[in-house]
């Protein structure tokens, strides 16, 4: 399949660099080249040193040029890929040539969106392209390779399989009659369609740990004035990021600082202490604390006073830690509470390790493959609907064939649109939109 036009972008950042890479894809793609340099063969997948002029016979480049063509390509059609050096003048030179040569400037994501066109990846997969280039650690850039590679295509493929399988044998009884249905045909179903519902229920399961690895997850550090919220920003961070003083009220504004716990990218916001205030700006402040609590992950609730009380909120993960452990000479054993010193560096590995614990970062594993989209997974929590409300008619005396045929199919259409095989335009565009250009 071709898509009539022939595309053309940078697909590394503008900027200087050692090498750019311009790509272009379509059936013009090697004749473009051939123009830019003055008539001369490339063989396949072969990269080849080359002079490179604009259509003034003037040089732009001389670099290396590879041609892929298709449908052994990454878009499936033919693709050039023109190495030179990292310099956005050569850069431009080259895109607006091949463009006056009858190229077109890529939209974002086009180049994945003609490979999915063209039966190359699916959807998930082209989802796992975006997150793969969006990944912040290595452990979530490895579970995306997995799902690129086909890990989740391979899953729901199984899921489609067992389920037209059922469906056909519902379809079966359909045609029979729908009273000549017997108890071990009727017992035989439906011990399928609970195990089919239990694949789904693990993989929409997978969300939250796929989420956590590629999107990760707020850590708020909230408490009185001057227990040493900053202080433990600071330590947590390793740098000198929060003002810290011995005056109470000294943070108004967040301070933020990303850090990577187990490959898991978690933003600690220090705040404002909680206090009541007079003074207008910090009361601005205090406001700005709860709603960071709000949107939280998970609250480290922060004392240096073991009679004082913690934070506490219904609904919210809460750390209890008591700071200040150096200036105490009593050994406090309470064993739900971690003592630090943010001051001395003391505790703050155990501190750590509970928030990778309270977190369920420890669960993840890149062996594992994951739902990462808010579109996957919807997809699969509307496969199960459909299949709970499939698993009521057998659970009624009266089994209705016609209506369970119909929730199978449903559950096996959700499918299809997680893979992109019914999927409307304008949920294509989301996908691809997403991407950079030159992706
Ligand atoms: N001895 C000791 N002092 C600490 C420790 N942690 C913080 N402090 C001191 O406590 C004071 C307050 O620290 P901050 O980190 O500014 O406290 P905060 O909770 O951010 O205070 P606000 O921004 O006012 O809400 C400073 O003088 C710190 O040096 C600790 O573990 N041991
Ligand atoms: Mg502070």
């Amino acid at each position: 399949m071709t898509f009539g036009d022939t595309i053309v972008a940078p697909t590394t950042p503008y900027g200087h660099s050692s090498v750019a890479i311009i790509r272009i894809s379509g059936s013009d793609a090697a004749k473009l080249l051939s123009k830019l340099s003055g008539g001369r063969n490339f063989s396949n997948r072969r990269a080849t040193l080359s002079s490179l002029k604009d259509l003034d016979g003037n040089l732009i480049d001389r670099c290396l040029v590879t041609v892929f063509l298709g449908p052994g390509s990454y878009t499936g059609e033919d693709v050039v890929e023109i190495y030179s050096h990292g310099n956005p003048s050569i850069v431009e030179a080259f895109v607006n040539t091949i463009c006056d040569l009858g190229g077109r400037l890529a939209e974002p994501g086009e180049f994945t969106r003609r490979s999915f066109l063209n039966g190359k990846i699916d959807l998930v997969q082209a989802e796992a392209v975006a997150a793969l280039v969006r990944s912040k650690s290595i452990e979530a850039s490895r579970s995306q390779q997995k799902v690129l590679g086909g890990s989740l295509s391979k899953i729901l493929a199984a899921l489609q399989s067992n389920l037209s399988a059922l469906l056909s044998r519902i379809e079966h009884q359909l045609d029979i009659s729908e009273e000549a249905i017997s108890l071990s045909e009727k017992k035989s179903l439906s011990n399928l369609l609970v195990k089919i519902m239990s694949t789904v229920n693990h993989l929409k399961s997978t969300f939250s740990l796929g989420r956590l690895l590629n999107r990760g997850a707020t850590v708020v550090i909230v408490g009185e004035t001057n227990v040493g919220k900053s202080t433990l920003l600071n330590c947590l961070a390793g740098l000198d990021r929060a003002i810290v003083s011995h005056i109470p009220g000294t943070t108004r504004d967040s301070i933020e600082v990303e850090l990577l716990l187990g490959g898991v990218p978690v933003l600690f916001i220090d705040t404002a202490g909680l206090r009541a205030t007079q003074d207008v700006i910090e009361e601005e402040g205090v406001r700005r604390t709860y709603r960071h609590i709000k949107g939280a992950d998970l609250i480290v609730s922060l004392t240096d006073n073991p009679d004082k009380k913690h934070f506490t909120q219904t609904g919210k993960s809460i750390i209890s830690v008591l700071n200040k452990k150096d200036l105490r000479k009593k050994k406090i054993n309470d064993k739900s509470i971690i003592h630090i010193s943010a001051k001395t560096n003391t505790g703050i590995e155990a501190l750590k390790n509970r928030i990778v614990a309270e977190l369920g970062i420890n669960k993840i594993s890149t062996e594992d493959t994951y739902l990462s989209t808010n579109r996957q997974y919807r997809a699969i929590d509307s496969c199960g609907s459909a299949l709970s409300r499939a698993k009521t008619f057998f659970d009624s005396n009266v089994l209705d064939v016609e209506l369970l045929s119909f929730e199978i199919r449903a559950s096996l259409d959700a499918i299809d649109t997680l893979l992109g095989k019914t999927s409307p335009d304008d949920i294509l565009n989301r996908v691809f939109a997403t991407m950079c250009v030159g992706k």
